[in-house]
C-alpha cells in the first residue's frame, strides 16, 4: 500500500491522494447507505493526462479502481466494495463557454448537473436532462449511468444528449471525439458505448452536450385520479391531447403523505386522490393550461380540482412533492430500490402485486411507489427491519414475467448484477464480456459493477 500511495502521488501530487480513513469514509458508502467498502486511497486527478497516469499505476500494481463523481448513484456502483482505489472526478469540473450557435457545451466529467444547467440558462438555453440530485450528481456519473430523470419523455436520457466524448480506457488508451457535430457517421459510436458503461470500461473525462432552447413559459399541474389505471391512461391521453408535455410523473397518496410530513409542507387537496399525475407543459404555457382544463374534463376517473402553477415558486412547490420522494423514503430506513420499466397496460396490476408481496414477505415494511409514468418507469422503495434481498428478488421476478426491465435508469451496479444474465440473452452478455476484455484487459475498471 505505501508503494501504491507513493506512486499515485507522483501522478496527481500528494495533496490529491487522500488516505485518512475519516476523510475517505464518505467515499466508501453510497447514497442509500446500503453498500459500504474500503479504499487504500481516493485520488483526484486534475486532467486527462493525470487520469491516464493513475490508470497506468493501478495496472502496474494490479489494483482495481472505481470512478466516482457525486456518489449519488443508487445501485452501489460508485463505492470501493473490495478495497479498490477511488478515482474522484471532483477536479475535472470545468465548463467551457457555451457554443450558442452550435447549441452545445463542453463539460468536464466532474461538473455538476446544476453547473451545466446554470451555464446554459445564462445564455437563454437549457440542458434537457433534470433530476433531483442536480447539485451533487456529476455529468460524468450521469453519462456513465445513462441517467434519465424527469424529462426523458420529451428529450431522451443522457445518451441522447451526447455529441462527443473524451475518456481514458482501462487499457490506457485515450478516446477523444469532441467535434460536437450533429451528423457524423465515421465508425463505432463511442459516446453511445461508454454511456451506461458504469465505469467498467474507462474513466470519462469530458463530454460535449447538446442544449435546447428555453421555452417561453412553463406550467405544472397536479391531476388526481380515482385509480392507478385511470392515472396511467390519463397521462398518456394528456400527452396526446395538449402538446408541449415535458414531464408526466406518478405519485400515490401514501407517498405524498410521507413527503408532506418529511418536508413539513401542506398538500394541495388533490393530493389525497389515490393516484396523482404531475404534468409539466412548456411553450405557451397559459394557453396549454386552458387546453389542459378541457382535456382533463374528457378523461376517465379524474377526482378533485387540479392544482396548477404558472410561476416559478408555485412550480417548485409542486415539483418538490415529487422530487422529495427518495429523501423521504430514506428517512424511513435503508431503502431497497427497484427501478423498473413496465408496459403501460400492466402498471396498475404491478403496483397491486408488489404491495401484496411486500405485505407477505415483509409485513412491517414501508413500500413507496412513484415514478416517470410517461416512460413506463416506476421506482419501488422498500424499507424496514425485515427487508432483505428476497424482496428485490420477488419484485424483479414480477417485472421479468411482465416483460419489463429491471433497470430503467439507475443501471445495474452491484445491486442487480446477479440478475443480468436472466434478463439479457447469452449473446448479449458474451458481447459485453468481449468489449470489456478488449477495453479493460486487466479487469481493473469497476470490477463490482454491471458484469456478474
Ligand atoms: P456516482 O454515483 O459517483 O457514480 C455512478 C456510476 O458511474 C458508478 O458506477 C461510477 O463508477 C460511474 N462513474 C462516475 N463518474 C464516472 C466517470 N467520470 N467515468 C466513468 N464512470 C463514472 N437517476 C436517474 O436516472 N433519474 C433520476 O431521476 C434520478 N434522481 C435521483 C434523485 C436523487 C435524490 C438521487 C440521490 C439520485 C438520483 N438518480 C437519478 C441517480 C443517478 O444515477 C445519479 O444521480 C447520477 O446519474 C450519478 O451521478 P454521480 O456523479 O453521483 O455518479
Ligand atoms: C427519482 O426519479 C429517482 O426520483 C430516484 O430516479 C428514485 O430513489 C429512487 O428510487
Ligand atoms: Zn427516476
Amino acid at each position: 500500500v505505501p508503494d501504491l500511495v507513493a506512486a499515485l502521488a507522483t501522478c496527481v501530487g500528494e495533496a490529491h491522494v487522500l488516505t485518512d480513513p475519516g476523510v475517505v469514509a464518505g467515499d466508501c458508502t453510497d447514497w442509500t447507505r446500503r453498500w459500504t467498502g474500503r479504499t487504500p486511497a481516493v485520488v483526484r486527478p486534475g486532467g486527462v493526462d493525470e487520469v491516464r497516469a493513475v490508470i497506468a499505476v493501478c495496472r502496474e500494481h494490479k489494483v482495481a479502481l472505481v470512478p466516482q463523481g457525486g456518489n449519488t448513484g443508487l445501485v452501489g456502483g460508485s463505492v470501493p466494495l473490495k478495497g479498490e482505489v477511488v478515482l474522484s472526478t471532483q477536479r475535472l469540473d470545468a465548463i467551457a463557454v457555451v457554443d450558442e450557435l452550435g447549441l452545445q457545451v463542453i463539460a468536464g466529467a466532474g461538473a455538476s448537473l446544476a453547473g451545466v444547467q446554470v451555464a446554459a440558462a445564462a445564455v437563454g438555453l437549457r440542458f434537457a436532462v433534470d433530476l433531483a440530485a442536480r447539485d451533487t450528481a456529476t455529468i460524468g456519473g450521469m453519462v456513465a449511468t445513462n441517467a434519465g430523470g424527469t424529462h426523458v419523455l420529451r428529450f431522451g436520457s443522457m445518451r441522447a444528449q451526447l455529441l462527443g466524448i473524451e475518456a481514458v480506457l482501462g487499457n490506457g488508451s485515450v478516446v477523444h471525439h469532441m467535434r460536437g457535430l450533429r451528423k457524423d457517421n465515421t465508425g463505432y459510436d463511442l459516446p453511445g458505448l461508454l454511456c451506461g458503461s458504469e465505469g467498467t470500461l474507462g474513466v470519462i473525462t469530458a463530454v460535449s452536450l447538446r442544449l435546447v432552447p428555453q421555452p417561453a413559459s412553463i406550467a405544472v399541474a397536479l391531476v388526481g385520479f380515482a385509480s392507478i389505471g385511470d392515472a396511467v391512461r390519463g397521462a398518456i391521453e394528456l400527452d396526446g391531447a395538449i402538446g408541449g408535455v415535458e414531464a408526466l410523473e406518478l405519485m400515490l397518496a401514501d407517498g405524498l403523505a410521507i413527503v408532506a410530513a418529511h418536508r413539513s409542507v401542506a398538500l394541495p387537496s388533490v393530493a389525497t386522490a389515490p393516484a396523482t399525475v404531475l404534468v409539466e407543459v412548456a411553450g405557451d404555457a397559459a394557453a396549454r393550461v386552458e387546453h389542459l382544463a378541457g382535456a382533463v374534463g374528457a378523461l376517465r376517473g379524474v377526482v378533485g380540482e387540479p392544482a396548477v402553477a404558472l410561476d416559478a415558486a408555485g412550480r417548485a412547490r409542486l415539483w418538490q412533492l415529487r422530487e422529495a420522494h427518495p429523501e423521504a423514503a430514506a428517512a424511513q430506513g435503508i431503502v431497497h430500490k427497484l427501478d423498473v420499466t413496465l408496459p403501460a397496460a400492466v402498471i396498475e396490476g404491478f403496483v397491486a402485486d408488489v404491495r401484496a408481496l411486500c405485505g407477505r414477505i415483509a409485513p412491517g415494511a414501508s413500500c413507496l411507489i412513484y415514478g416517470h409514468v410517461g416512460d413506463g418507469n416506476l421506482h419501488v422503495n422498500v424499507a424496514g427491519a425485515e427487508v432483505d434481498d428476497q424482496v428485490d428478488e420477488a419484485i424483479l421476478e414480477v417485472v421479468d414475467r411482465a416483460g419489463g426491465s429491471i433497470s430503467a435508469e439507475h443501471g445495474i451496479g452491484t445491486a442487480k448484477k446477479a440478475w443480468l444474465e436472466r434478463v439479457r440473452s447469452p449473446g448479449d452478455v458474451a458481447a459485453f464480456r468481449a468489449i470489456k476484455r478488449a477495453l479493460d484487459p486487466d479487469g481493473i475498471m469497476n470490477p463490482n459493477a454491471l458484469l456478474p
